[in-house]
């Protein structure tokens, strides 16, 4: 793939029927210390092929120092399509473990689906989809030159097979827990706990790594935070099954939350619960997400509530980072969503590199003591469950998701029956002569009667099943005439053939914008105020996605969501000239030959002048690496004072920096170093160059500059413009 080309889905989607995933199995990413433009990291990661840096890198010589965890992106947007657009942006961000959330209720459906339906907050997992992805993430895994895992929900009554589905189809992980049907979708705990270990079976065959369900609790439970002693137990059950199934413990993941989040005292909670777990579980592996409970609106919170967990991650070496969107709260998981949470993880973790070479933890005190009372009241549990018989029984006496802190109990556990549930009495013994010719199957299959060689391999029996002879699996296209993506593509097919744009949160020309607006007024009158900008703005389907009150009667925040009905026809976009930069050896050519001189410094009341040394400094490739002098007026210079002191020193270059934008206060001042220039009768002689950050350059020469410089300005892009402005003066 050219990065500058989109990745093509009617490519994606043709001979799909024959395409064959390259690998089965989790892959983890190479870890080491690495050198880094000018750093070494330790917890870290090669960096990648193709990738985009943090904003800030660009003052660090764009570097992408990825961390030693696996990231993950969940995406949801329930059209799978442009989900896989959304997966080659987040590769670029660092993500090599992407979820697809299924759509809503896939837990209960008794079969595969197939084909390609929309789905209602994540999309249908079906082995079109699937292979559709897995084939797109393969091109992507090249572009970025790093395997990507990709990966669903081993879950609900069709759970074994999905799991054969998934083997077939290179998925590479999985949420796998029995206890997750039984305690929230209301699956027959006997269905399935058999359920769970012949799909633990076929993913250990496929090397799968395995997620459990037990952040559910955290997320369901009234106070999330006295859950603690339960979900030791729910890990414990999951993973020592998977292991005893075969699933090798370096691919069992806890799916770990913390259970608390600011204003609680979120350390205080987390950093103990998240210790007692590590030191019960060593042997397995650690997927970190954030707590879905305290997502509100805000993605600001949720971002600080994120950098806290990812803390936490760093204390204890998490070995996936899972990134929920910061906007999961409004349950609207966008692109630039995805984006932010992985930049935040990526950000963090680095920013926090080798955090553990510097602190230890104090071997007596609070800490210790929480962690171990956390333990113990983890083994307490177990124990009244084996008293009760058994955790079939423990669910029947309601012991699960109590809002007690246990052994405190509120009663107000969820209670399911052995005898109840969907799929209840559909599980029968196997008879004596039972023979299932499958590779990867539970239990007892009797192979012995028919071949006693074949203990290890009943599929030999018909000559391999799927998972040796791909050719047998049976690829279904299409079920729904109507629900389908060839018909999405064709409805949205301008988009990708003509020349149009439209503003876009997840679906190709799904026209929605979002629009931060203020109003000095109570919430109520803000809210609908805000509704009512939303129609003056000929938007559709208007809606408050956030609201934030920053006084009761001062002022309100509001976000706002609504739909366009405009496309852009990119044919008739005036594009700014791409500068041509002169290359570096003519500039220092020309300066050689030509003194320069420049006269510099923050004008007005301004006292930002870090931007403005790295154009001026050698050190940082300013323009006087490249030759030109420069005499520098320091900070709040008085506007007329660089004129003044040009005519002083026979300097024929002016740069003022302006940051400060408030009220416009940088184009004022523009506006009057050039007024104050032509009033001294030195204009044409001048250069007038203005940077900042929030500086336009049309709008600097409109506001009388010869150029303006905003941010990401390099000493090169001045020193050329000077020399290319100097020449035209002198020739002139
Ligand atoms: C996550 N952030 O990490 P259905 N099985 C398990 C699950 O946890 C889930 C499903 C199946 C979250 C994502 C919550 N998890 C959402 C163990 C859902 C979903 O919706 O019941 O069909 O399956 O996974």
């Amino acid at each position: 793939m050219n990065p500058k080309d989109k990745l093509d889905i009617r490519h994606i989607l043709s001979n799909l029927e024959n395409y064959r995933p390259r690998r089965r199995g989790w892959v983890w990413r190479d870890k080491g210390p690495i050198e880094l433009g000018q750093f070494s990291y330790v917890q870290a990661s090669p960096s990648l092929k193709h990738f985009i840096p943090l904003p800030s890198a660009r003052n660090l010589g764009d570097i992408d120092p990825q961390p030693d965890a696996t990231i993950t992106t969940e995406i949801a947007s329930g059209r799978f399509e442009d989900d896989i657009r959304r997966m080659r942006m987040a590769a670029w961000h660092g993500a090599d473990h992407i979820m697809v959330i299924r759509t809503a209720g896939q837990s209960h459906m008794d079969g595969l689906l197939e084909g390609t339906p929309q789905g209602v907050g994540g999309v249908p997992i079906t082995r079109k989809q699937v292979r559709a992805q897995r084939k797109a993430l393969d091109l992507i895994e090249d572009e970025v030159g790093r395997p990507i895992n990709y990966h669903s929900y081993v879950s609900g009554v069709a759970g074994p097979e999905i799991a054969v589905m998934f083997t077939e189809e290179g998925v590479n992980g999985a949420h796998q827990d029995p206890q997750y049907n039984v305690l929230y979708r209301n699956i027959n705990m006997i269905r399935s706990f058999v359920d769970a270990a012949e799909s633990k079976k076929i993913m250990a065959f496929g090397d799968m790594a395995q997620i459990d369900g037990a952040h559910n609790a955290n997320a369901t439970a009234r106070d999330a935070w006295k859950v603690m002693p339960e979900l030791l137990v729910q890990h414990a059950i999951n993973s020592r099954m998977s292991e005893k199934i075969g699933i090798k413990p370096e691919l069992i993941c806890l799916s770990t939350v913390p259970p608390a989040a600011p204003p609680s005292p979120d350390l205080k909670l987390n950093l103990p619960y998240a210790r007692a777990l590590r030191m019960f579980f060593d042997a397995y592996k650690m997927r970190a997400q954030m707590n879905t409970k305290y997502m509100d609106s805000s993605t600001r919170e949720a971002t600080v509530t994120h950098v806290l967990n990812l803390l936490i991650s760093r204390l204890t070496s998490a070995d996936i980072q899972s990134t929920i969107t910061p906007d999961e709260g409004r349950n609207v998981p966008w692109h630039v969503y995805n984006i932010e949470a992985l930049d935040t993880a990526k950000q963090a973790m680095m920013g926090m590199d080798d955090l553990m070479s510097m602190l230890e933890f104090k071997k007596e005190g609070y800490l210790v003591e929480k962690t171990r009372e956390i333990q113990e009241r983890a083994i307490l549990m177990m124990e009244e469950m084996v008293e009760l018989g058994g955790y079939f029984e423990s669910v029947e006496a309601g012991m699960f998701v109590d809002s007690g802190y246990y052994p405190e109990r509120m009663g107000d556990g969820i209670v399911r029956k052995m005898d109840g549930g969907i799929g209840a009495g559909t599980v029968i013994k196997r008879a004596e002569d039972y023979l299932a010719p499958v590779t990867a199957h539970y239990g007892d299959n009797h192979v012995e009667i028919y071949d006693q060689t074949l203990k290890n391999y009943p599929a030999a029996l018909i000559g391999g099943s799927t998972f040796e002879n791909p050719e047998l699996i049976q690829y279904i296209d299409e079920l729904d005439e109507e629900d389908n993506v060839n018909n999405r593509l064709n409805d949205n097919e301008d988009y990708r053939s003509k020349p149009l744009l439209k503003p876009e949160v997840q679906w190709l020309g799904d026209g929605v914008i979002t629009v931060d607006l203020f109003f000095p007024c109570d919430e109520l009158t803000a809210e609908a105020a805000a509704l009512e900008a939303g129609k003056k703005l000929n938007l559709s389907s208007v809606e408050v996605i956030h609201k934030e009150i920053l006084h009761p009667s001062e002022g309100t925040r509001i976000q706002l969501k609504g739909v366009v009905n405009f496309d852009i026809d990119m044919t008739k976009l005036i594009l700014p000239k791409k500068v041509e930069l002169l290359p570096e050896e003519e500039i220092l050519d020309y300066v050689k030959t030509h003194e320069i001189k420049v006269v510099a410094g923050t004008g007005g009341s301004d006292e930002h002048s870090v931007g403005m040394r790295e154009i001026l400094d050698i050190k940082h490739g300013g323009v006087e690496k490249f030759g030109i002098k420069y005499h520098y007026l320091g900070t709040s210079v008085p506007i007329e004072k660089f004129i003044d002191a040009a005519i002083e020193t026979h300097s024929e270059v002016i740069m003022i920096s302006l940051i400060i934008s408030h009220d416009d206060v940088h184009y004022k001042n523009m506006q009057k170093l050039h007024d104050y220039a032509v009033e001294k009768g030195v204009r044409d002689k001048l250069i007038l160059l203005a940077g900042g950050t929030q500086v336009t350059p049309e709008l600097a020469i409109k506001y009388g500059m010869d150029q303006g410089f905003t941010r990401g300005t390099k000493g090169r892009d001045v020193a050329s413009f000077i020399v290319k402005q100097h020449k035209k003066i002198h020739e002139s």
